[in-house]
């Protein structure tokens, strides 16, 4: 074994983005393409000696290599020890929770979350710190930096490691450790959630479908829910990660999780439907014929945060991105705790949770979790609301129609245009900025504009900002009207149009999302043009 220096040139367009560098898998097969990121987080990572890093991904196609050529580039680089999921697989939450637990340097996450897999499919990969969450601004910002300079990088020649096998085995002088990639994040969520009670709702006859979707969750949904928690085999379904998702499109919403969304608004249906992402930080709760909406799902589990074992002191406050419907900042203001908006991306919350500022944190895009670990958490989603169910003997329909009766309704939609020419998306964001002076104070049929502009952060803690991070439209009855382009997207620019509309009338409560919001809807239209911009006369994905 020796380690051997390559010469490299830099490629273009290695900037992470909101969740760290995602490509298509072509893109990451160049030769020297993954070695040459790896290399940039490596210099900035500085010293590894005697440092243990974790790393796993979600099993998608390119996994187990980009896994190899990591290690070996590891241990080029002199880290200690590499805590690597069995078979290279460790959800984005198992990731952060295995970093904590074991009190390593950081991890690499592997993992192009929701997008398709497969060799036609996206790849990603993501840096996480200590805390265990992703890579602030500054460090992913340093990593592209060195990505730009690079001439060279290390890599050891030495053969591949058995990553089926557990167990400890080196390459040079570091110790690779394969571990159990389920253990220490089941062990977690039997500390925060009332096991015991969940056990007596299953055994009492309460019927369950989680759809793993092919994906990453699969094997915890099924140790977890039917291993630990007694519910019936078959209760997972799409359990077995495969390396296209089975052709699925990983990610929990009622369009890409038709079959769900089908079989809950069927005469079959049980109780309590739920799905997760293709690396299990996402999440979708869903009752008889009721989706629920991520953001109601973030003010649901906050104003009942109690009945859980882990959160039975109460939270310190709530954290939402900015286009995540204010329906949870209405559950701080009731539990006398704050509330703070941040950009979108998860590491936005990652100072909140570590400065003890939040607890729970949220965003529209299926996401929810707590200061537990640092990521996002399906599972620990759908655990909650199972401890919900048991602890209050309600349906989750009941459950949400009770929540909006008593906090009021926001309703909301997201709508996607996806793969629009980037060029076009950019104009028609830059002539929103634009308008921004002149549309306060202007009324829209029935809506008055009190406040617009492009959203930009301080950061409580370190006093970071962030500026550009959407436009937001904001109507004298808090109605709200956000538009942004996706940080994760692909494919030219993906358009995401944010529309919430709050109704405090519990007799109102019943209308169809979009016809609830079709007011907006024309009025986001008439100022942003999106339609004639894009050439898109209806958007790609609507949630
Ligand atoms: C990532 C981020 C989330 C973000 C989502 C959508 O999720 O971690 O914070 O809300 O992307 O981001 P965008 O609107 O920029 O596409 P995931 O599940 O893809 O890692």
């Amino acid at each position: 074994m020796t380690i051997q220096t390559i010469a490299t040139t830099p490629f273009a367009g290695q900037r992470p983005g909101t969740s760290g560098l995602r490509k298509k898998v072509t893109e990451f097969q160049q030769p020297g393409y993954l070695e040459n990121f790896v290399e940039a987080i490596f210099l900035t990572l500085g010293d590894c000696a005697g440092r243990t890093l974790v790393l796993g991904g979600d099993g998608r196609y390119f996994n187990r290599q980009a896994i190899q050529t990591i290690l070996r580039m590891a241990a080029a680089h002199g880290v200690a020890k590499i805590l690597v999921g069995r078979g290279g697989i460790l959800s984005t939450p198992a990731v952060s929770c295995v970093i904590r637990k074991h009190g390593a340097f950081g991890g690499i996450v592997l993992s192009a979350s929701h997008n398709p897999g497969g060799p036609d499919g996206d790849f990603g990969i993501k840096y996480n710190i200590g805390n265990g969450g992703p890579a602030p601004e500054k460090i992913t910002e340093a990593i592209f930096a060195h990505t730009k300079a690079l001439s060279s990088y290390r890599i050891s020649d030495a053969g591949p490691v058995d990553l089926d096998a557990i167990g400890t085995s080196r390459i040079e002088d570091m110790q690779v450790e394969v571990i159990d990639p389920v253990a220490d994040y089941a062990e977690l969520m039997g500390r925060l959630f009332d096991f015991d009670a969940i056990r007596a709702l299953f055994a009492s006859g309460f019927t369950m479908r989680f759809d793993g979707m092919s994906a990453v969750s699969g094997p915890y949904a099924k140790a977890i829910i039917e291993g630990m928690l007694g519910a019936p085999a078959g209760t997972v379904v799409n359990a077995e990660p495969r390396e296209d998702f089975g052709g699925h499109h990983p990610d929990p919403n009622p369009v890409n999780a038709a079959e769900l969304i089908a079989l809950m608004d069927g005469p079959d249906a049980p109780d309590f439907g739920a799905a997760s992402d293709g690396d299990g930080d996402r999440n979708m709760i869903v009752g008889r014929k009721l989706a629920v909406s991520p953001s109601d799902s973030l003010a649901i589990i906050a104003a009942n945060a109690t009945v859980a074992p882990g959160y039975r002191a109460g939270i310190k406050g709530i954290a939402r991105s900015m286009p995540t419907s204010q329906a949870a900042d209405r559950v701080a203001a009731a539990l006398g705790v704050s509330c703070f908006e941040t950009p979108t991306g998860w590491k936005y919350f990652g100072n909140l949770l570590d400065a003890g500022l939040a607890t729970l944190c949220g965003e529209e895009s299926y996401g929810t979790g707590s200061d537990h670990i640092r990521e996002k958490d399906g599972v620990w989603a759908v655990l909650f609301w199972l401890n919900l169910l048991a602890a209050s003997g309600k349906s989750v329909n009941q459950i949400v129609e009770e929540h909006w009766a008593r906090f009021g309704r926001n309703y909301y939609s997201r709508h996607d245009y996806e793969a629009v020419d980037a060029g076009a998306a950019e104009a028609m964001m830059q002539a929103l900025r634009d308008q921004l002076d002149t549309l306060a104070g202007r009324q829209f049929g029935d809506f008055r504009v009190q406040q617009a502009d492009d959203f930009a952060y301080t950061d409580p803690v370190d006093k970071s900002v962030s500026s550009r991070q959407g436009i937001r439209i904001v109507m004298t009855d808090g109605s709200r009207i956000v538009l942004r382009l996706s940080g994760t997207g692909t494919e030219g620019a993906t358009v995401r149009l944010y529309l919430e509309r709050y109704e405090a009338d519990a007799s109102r409560h019943g209308l169809a999302t979009q016809e609830a919001l079709a007011p907006l809807i024309d009025i986001a239209e008439q100022v942003s043009q999106l339609k004639q911009r894009t050439g898109r006369e209806q958007p790609s994905v609507v949630t």
